[in-house]
């Protein structure tokens, strides 16, 4: 509920959006720190500021990273969505993630509306209709799309991008365009066969986006985000196919549609409106201001992948449909890393949210902390539990913390915990109360521009205000000789105490509330009458927060430190991960097909003593060597550097292949090939000449 008090003329009306996740696997901190936790904060503090705020999400419950879950599982793809929508929904409830309705892809209601949006579209001749060749798995009878066919990007090389999108350098790109794709379901080269599907011509709307964005956002979109979409429309946009030949998903409802569903990609957003209309049915509202109200401000939060969905795609969708609002912003993020490495579902490389609220039921604040002071906001950046330990106890318990605790330890000690009047103020009491009503401007334009790393700063640079004044004014040293001016200094301190409580809210809810309880002021999830109440604002303008004669409640620590072995657990449970992971990726290079003994008798292989090394200039691998291989000294390149330095093998024996054709290696011509092997460990290693000196004969080994 809001309690700020707007006339309704001056209420903005917000839609922010946070992607909708895949339920093939749990939430983690990466995404907590991507999406949810920025849009929290931004629906938060718009809420505080006494707007009128719709903040949604759901389960992306269709598309086929749901489909290979449940063939890996042997489940079906319904008992997988039920099983991760519950687990998903769950962690966020817990983690105070204040959606005003989270909904889910399979629902009636989002079948309902993606099936009228593709309608529509269809109706008013939106679509290019084309039957062409797709590519096609003859093993599993199906055709290869997104990510069940991976392959090479032809952008960047990547050798395991997806069909839609390489995960390397973020293009988006047809299935078709990928080189050597191989199945994900069989790992078989996919054959090409027809088929038919619908295309949203995008090259239609590039000059438009172009316009749009490039022109028109310059300036409030983020760089990263702006850098993403320009580069898609200097590529030059194509058709892109919105529908699938699967069986798990939305059916096409239009003639010739049997048998195919909905891109994933078209129907996923649609879910922020069906998300919308469920909750405006639940709450007896109308759902169409907040998607079709010109004033209305529409936002989306996502994380960098996600760029060319909502920025290029969903948009041309809306503009074509024709009665929707065009997102103001998409203020997307960069990647989270874990203990330095990616992220990834599939690897269990993560820090699941249900585990860690079942590890720290009462630190989601921390966390939220954590993942805010260290957000991706322009650059990859990496969580570690170290970080997350010196967070906690260097910032959340020294400095708010303990600020906090000394206010109320000192006005139950002197007053009972009856907030006392202040006398005359000093200069420097006037000076920090002018500081305090500054706060909220300074913390509003970080969060405006979508710095919450930037404004979480600030909330602290208030309870270091606090701190200092207690530390300059000790009012435990004067207590005994100057009471009055002891009143004055509490009470300057519980202002800003309650100042905290209010601007803290959408950082550190849990904190927040708790804190607000101690100060026996109102919050927004408990508003009882008579209780004070303090919006956004009022930090600016009102004289007092907490007025004189007001009493608060026991004192309570707002956070504890977290100990050693606490994070030591952690570090093991990943080190465990990690161990696991190398077990089961370490592969085995099967044995390739037999040869004839006649092809091994052309092989003409001589014992060869290396004399000289030098690297190839400009090559990471490369090495020239001069090589003794007793009918001549030749020169061979050997793609060996990241394994042996020059100097170190210097006399090393090797066994040579001779009478291999000459090859240019970066202009020089190899005359040979070193034999080389890889031990069990991946580790590169010479083929050893062992010399049996008592026969007189060779025996390589
Ligand atoms: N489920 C993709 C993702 O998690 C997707 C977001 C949909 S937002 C409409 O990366
Ligand atoms: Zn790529």
């Amino acid at each position: 509920m809001n309690t700020a008090k707007k006339t309704d003329l001056s209420v903005e009306r917000y839609t922010i959006t946070a992607a909708l996740p895949y339920t093939n696997g749990p939430v983690h901190i990466g995404h907590l720190a991507g999406v949810y936790v920025p849009a929290d904060i931004y629906a938060r503090y718009q809420r505080l500021k006494g707007n009128d705020v719709l903040y949604v999400c759901g389960s992306d419950e269709h598309g086929v990273p749901i489909t290979i879950k449940a063939k890996k599982e042997g489940i079906t793809p319904q008992q997988v969505v039920d099983k991760y929508h519950a687990i998903i929904k769950k962690s966020f409830e817990d983690f105070g993630i204040s959606f005003d309705n989270y909904s889910r892809t399979s629902s009636k209601i989002h079948h309902e509306t993606a099936s009228e949006f593709f309608k529509k579209l269809y109706d008013n001749g939106k679509f290019i209709e084309e039957t062409n060749q797709q590519l096609y798995d003859e093993e599993a009878n199906q055709f290869l799309a997104d990510r069940f066919v991976l392959g090479t990007c032809p952008k960047c090389g990547f050798e395991e991008s997806y069909g839609d999108q390489c995960e390397n350098c973020g293009t988006s790109h047809n299935a078709t365009d990928l080189i050597n794709p191989k199945s994900a379901i069989t790992g078989n080269t996919p054959s090409l066969k027809e088929t038919k599907h619908w295309y949203l011509p995008l090259d239609q709307y590039q000059d438009w986006l172009r316009e749009w964005i490039v022109e028109g956002h310059a300036k409030d979109w983020k760089p990263n985000v702006l850098g993403q979409v320009k580069s898609w429309l200097d590529d030059g946009l194509r058709p892109r196919a919105v529908t699938r030949d699967l069986d798990w998903g939305i059916p096409v409802p239009v003639k010739g549609g049997e048998g195919k569903v909905l891109y994933v990609w078209f129907d996923a957003p649609i879910g922020y409106i069906s998300s919308t209309k469920e909750w405006a049915s639940r709450e007896g509202k109308e759902w169409e201001p907040y998607w079709k109200d010109k004033n209305t401000k529409l936002l989306h939060f996502i994380g960098k992948d996600n760029i060319v969905f909502h920025c290029i795609i969903f948009p041309s969708m809306l503009k074509a449909e024709g009665s929707y609002i065009l997102p103001e912003n998409v203020p997307a993020n960069e990647f989270l890393n874990l203990e330095g490495n990616k992220l990834s579902t599939s690897k269990n490389w993560a820090v699941w949210l249900h585990e860690y609220l079942e590890d720290f039921p009462d630190k989601q604040d921390v966390l939220r902390y954590a993942l805010t002071a260290n957000a991706p906001e322009t650059k990859d950046n990496d969580f570690t539990w170290k970080d997350f330990q010196a967070r906690n106890n260097n910032e959340l318990v020294a400095i708010f913390g303990n600020f906090i605790n000394r206010v109320l330890v000192l006005t139950h000690k002197y007053y009972e915990g009856e907030v006392p009047a202040a006398g005359d103020l000093t200069e420097v009491d006037e000076a920090t109360l002018m500081m305090l009503k500054k706060y909220p401007q300074i913390i509003s334009r970080s969060i405006e521009r979508y710095r919450f790393r930037e404004a979480l700063m600030e909330l602290m640079n208030l309870a270091r205000l606090g701190n200092k004044y207690l530390a300059d004014e000790e009012p435990w040293k004067q207590i005994k000789d100057n009471p009055e001016r002891v009143k004055t200094i509490m009470c300057i301190a519980l202002q800003i105490a309650t100042g905290l409580s209010v601007l803290s809210e959408p950082f550190l809810p849990f904190t927040s509330k708790k804190l607000k309880t101690i100060l026996n002021v109102s919050s927004s999830d408990f508003s009882e009458k008579n209780l004070i109440e303090n919006t956004w604002n009022d930090v600016s303008t009102k004289t007092t927060l907490l007025p004189a004669g007001h009493q608060i409640a026991k004192a309570e620590l707002l956070f504890a430190k977290i100990e050693d072995d606490e994070i030591q657990r952690q570090l093991d449970k990943l080190a465990l991960t990690k161990k696991a992971n190398e077990t089961e990726h370490k592969k085995i290079e099967p044995q390739k097909e037999t040869i004839e003994f006649e092809d091994f008798t052309k092989l003409d292989i001589r014992i060869g003593t290396i004399l000289e090394a030098v690297k190839v200039p400009k090559t990471k691998k490369l090495l020239q060597l001069k090589v003794d291989v007793g009918i001549d000294v030749r020169t061979i390149v050997s793609g060996i550097a990241e394994s042996f330095s020059p100097d170190a093998i210097i006399g090393q024996k090797v066994t040579v292949l001779v009478n291999l054709s000459p090859r240019k290696l970066r202009g020089v011509e190899s005359q040979g090939m070193i034999l080389m092997t890889e031990t069990p460990e991946g580790k590169l290693a010479f083929v050893e000449p062992v010399i049996n000196n008592l026969e007189n004969g060779l025996i390589i080994s």
